[in-house]
């Protein structure tokens, strides 16, 4: 995609409160993302939901209002802290994929599933292997595919 497509490509990134510190972590990493690609601030746009079983129906809603050419999900589902992780990463990330196949908005999946917070720290470094990163570069690139297609 060319600089001017990126720069008015708007972009729309739901975070879960849940395990904040590290969702934090995960959005830094997207900014950093979206700005190497020249995505314009203005044209970001973040909301904040309670935890990650909360993200798809945020997703469904942005991605239906046909406001956003691609959105992020950001979230952490930490394994030691919940005797439910299964009913909260499994039914999130599967929410994510049917809004992305029901309305093709393209969403970057930078929801982590991990065992303990120290994997979580390990995935949202202030570095390239940071998962918001790479899902903020995933999404680009899927609206780039997309549009190619189309
Ligand atoms: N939500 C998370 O995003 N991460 C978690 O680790 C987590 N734990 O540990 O339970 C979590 N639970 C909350 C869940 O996402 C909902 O907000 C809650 O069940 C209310 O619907």
């Amino acid at each position: 995609m060319n600089q001017r497509k990126l720069q008015s490509l708007k972009v729309g990134i739901i975070c879960s409160r849940f395990n904040e510190f590290v969702v934090n972590a995960l959005l830094d990493g997207a900014r950093r993302n979206l700005a190497k690609h020249g995505v314009k601030e203005k044209n970001i746009e973040v909301f904040w939901v309670p935890g990650a079983y909360e993200i798809p129906v945020m997703a469904r809603l942005m991605a239906v209002s046909q406001k956003y050419d691609a959105l992020v999900a950001l979230g952490a589902v930490i394994r030691g802290e919940t005797a439910h992780f299964d009913y909260v990463a499994g039914p999130c990330a599967d929410g994510i994929m049917q809004v992305q196949l029901e309305t093709l908005v393209p969403i970057g999946f930078g929801v982590l599933t991990v065992e303990n917070v120290e994997q979580a720290a390990e995935r949202s470094r202030a570095d390239d292997t940071n998962k918001g990163y790479e899902a903020a570069d995933v999404a680009i690139e899927m609206v780039s595919t997309m549009r190619r297609w189309r």
